[in-house]
């Protein structure tokens, strides 16, 4: 007998035949070139991850997500998957178009017959959905600062997957998943989701709750999108096949989900849920504070930490997938095993390293005991994670113009080089704007772009271990915060923010440009006629006022020394 998890569902892909001759048509359709969380969405659509939506969401169905959770046919769904774009690319766009969707090398993947073109109310998606509308929850900020601002929606005609060229056996579509649980007679599939690399006790609480349950288990990373400063899935992945050889051979598999997760919390939960039926899972692991999105921008957390738990169980029956309390387990050293953290014997010594803690050594360079993870998975992080003193960072100076930053970068350059170790580049506003801006203006679009290419360039830097020292005004905190991004996937972001006020930036005028800009010679003129946003929290603020240069750059580099990214003698 087939069990439902081992039947196949609806896939969203077209014939072979039908995919050739379409794909031959739609070379001449307007085109729309995805973003890197499209693709995500766009592969689960066409595979059936997310089954039952057929393609991007019309306007009434979105309605329905993102107020009551359920789509116009009444079936629960939690998260709005949009097809976000341009003012300008929508603009010309009637329903009743069909459009190719393509991967950014310009391969078409789909064609999307738009039915609904329209505009959201993205505060509200964000109270609703993410639970406040505030721009430290990573997908509001991505709301706000990244996604497009009209919505397109209508059904999707699969032609082809996208292409990864990364661990292609350990990716596996819901059909190839239920197919394989037909083959081995694996009814019960306990699912355990995770965007961190697992160590010991995860190994134990995994293992732990397959047993309960009476289950086969199915390690099922997110390898799509995650939270920014994650470590990355390449690394993650090589933990995961290490720990892969831990469990009891044919008890256990490891398949890659290519999800981009939203940091949704409780709505997040109940669509891992649904995504998880569809990939063939009974049971799922669910823990305290699932897919949390950290603290919000006054310091406390977005969602209480059951929060998660208890909207799952609500709608328990309809997701089909029996919820597995997630266990905290602890090391019990006179034992030398994990024991749950209620269950640990009377008297006995408890051992525990926090995420924080385990980073902090990892940075530092200090142990990290056997008995917290497995050797190999301490290999492949310190191969990812150097000690800082010996990672790439970026030092990025703020601030209005003729506040210092130039000069003070200069002084920190010079400091560095004589220290050595690592090769350091200056990217000082003037200069970038003559050899990679030149054709830049200074209105706010144009600010965007030149800050997003200097942040771009110092990341690649950041990522091949120099140090990138850059000096723009960027006047706008969305901007820095992306370029912060950008940077932290691979070291240290360090902004300074030159504090000098406008009236001693005028009162020196060391270009002319203050008078100029006085008189309307100079238009959008930070400061005078164009914003300065200050850095809310900046790493270090300097004020030049009453302060010399060589005394500023110091204080940098004692930032730098007092974050480890550098060792002053
Ligand atoms: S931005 O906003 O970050 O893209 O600006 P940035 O690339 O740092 O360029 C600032 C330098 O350009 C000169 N300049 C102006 N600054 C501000 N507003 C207007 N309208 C403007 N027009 C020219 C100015 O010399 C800035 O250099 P610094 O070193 O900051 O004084």
């Amino acid at each position: 007998m087939t069990h439902p998890n081992q039947t196949p569902i609806p896939e969203l892909y077209v014939s072979d035949e039908a995919a050739a001759a379409l794909k031959h048509e739609a070379g001449k359709l307007p085109s729309w070139d995805l973003t890197a969380r499209q693709m995500c969405d766009l592969e689960l659509l066409m595979n059936g991850g997310f089954n039952p939506l057929k393609g991007f969401l019309t306007e009434a169905d979105y309605n329905g997500v993102v107020n009551d959770m359920r789509l116009t046919s009444g079936a629960l769904w939690p998260m709005p998957i949009t097809l976000d774009v341009s003012e300008k690319f929508a603009e010309g766009l009637e329903p009743g178009t069909d459009i190719a969707l393509r991967d950014p090398e310009g391969v078409i993947l789909a064609i999307m017959s738009v039915t609904d073109k329209y505009v959201p109310n993205k505060a509200h998606e964000a109270e609703k959905v993410f639970g406040a509308n505030d721009l430290a929850h990573p997908a509001v900020n991505y709301l706000h600062n990244i996604a497009g601002p009209v919505y397109l929606g209508g059904p999707v005609k699969g032609l082809q997957a996208p292409t990864h060229y990364d661990f292609r056996g350990r990716r596996n579509t819901p059909n190839e998943l239920r197919a394989m649980f037909k083959k081995l007679g694996w009814q019960r599939v306990v699912v355990f989701q995770t965007r961190n690399p697992l160590h010991r006790a995860h190994q134990e609480l995994t293992f732990r709750a397959a047993r309960e349950a009476q289950a086969n288990l199915m390690i099922h990373p997110v390898v799509g999108m995650t939270k920014p400063g994650d470590v990355d899935h390449f690394t993650r992945v090589r933990c995961y096949e290490a720990v892969l050889d831990k469990y009891p051979s044919a008890t256990t598999t490891l398949s890659l989900l290519n999800l981009a997760m939203r940091m949704a919390g409780p709505r997040e939960v109940v669509w891992h849920g649904l995504i998880r039926r569809n990939h063939g899972a009974t049971h799922f692991i669910v823990g305290r504070d699932h897919a949390g999105p950290g603290k919000n921008s006054a310091g406390k957390d977005f969602y209480g930490p059951y929060d998660a738990q208890e909207l799952f169980k609500t709608h328990e029956d309809e997701i089909g997938v029996e919820m597995v309390d997630f266990k905290h387990m602890v090391y019990v050293q006179e034992k030398a095993s994990y024991f749950p953290a209620n269950e640990v014997p009377e008297g006995s010594t408890v051992l525990d390293i926090s995420g924080t803690e385990l980073r902090r050594r990892l940075r530092e360079g200090l142990d990290i005991p056997e008995w917290f993870s497995f050797p190999e998975v301490v290999t492949q992080l310190r191969r990812t994670s150097p000690p800082r003193a010996r990672q790439g960072f970026t030092v990025f100076f703020t601030g209005l113009s003729g506040s210092g930053k130039s000069t003070i970068a200069n002084a920190l350059m010079v400091k560095l080089m004589e220290m050595g170790g690592r090769p350091v580049t200056l990217l000082d506003g003037d200069v970038v704007r003559k050899h990679l801006s030149s054709e830049l203006g200074f209105s706010k679009e144009h600010r965007d772009i030149n800050i997003k290419r200097i942040g771009y360039v110092a990341s690649e830097i950041t990522k091949n271990g120099g140090i990138a020292i850059c000096a723009p005004i960027a006047p706008y905190t969305a901007t820095r915060r992306a370029v912060r991004e950008m940077v932290e996937q691979y070291g240290a972001f360090v902004e300074v923010h030159v504090a000098t006020s406008i009236e001693e930036c005028e009162r020196r005028d060391r270009k002319g440009l203050y008078k100029l800009a006085r008189e309307g010679k100079i238009k959008e003129f930070t400061g005078i006629s164009d914003p300065y946003e200050d850095p809310q929290k900046p790493e270090l603020r300097v004020d030049t006022q009453d302060v010399d240069v060589d005394t500023c750059a110091h204080q940098v580099l004692l930032t730098l020394e007092g974050m480890g990214l550098i060792g002053l003698n």
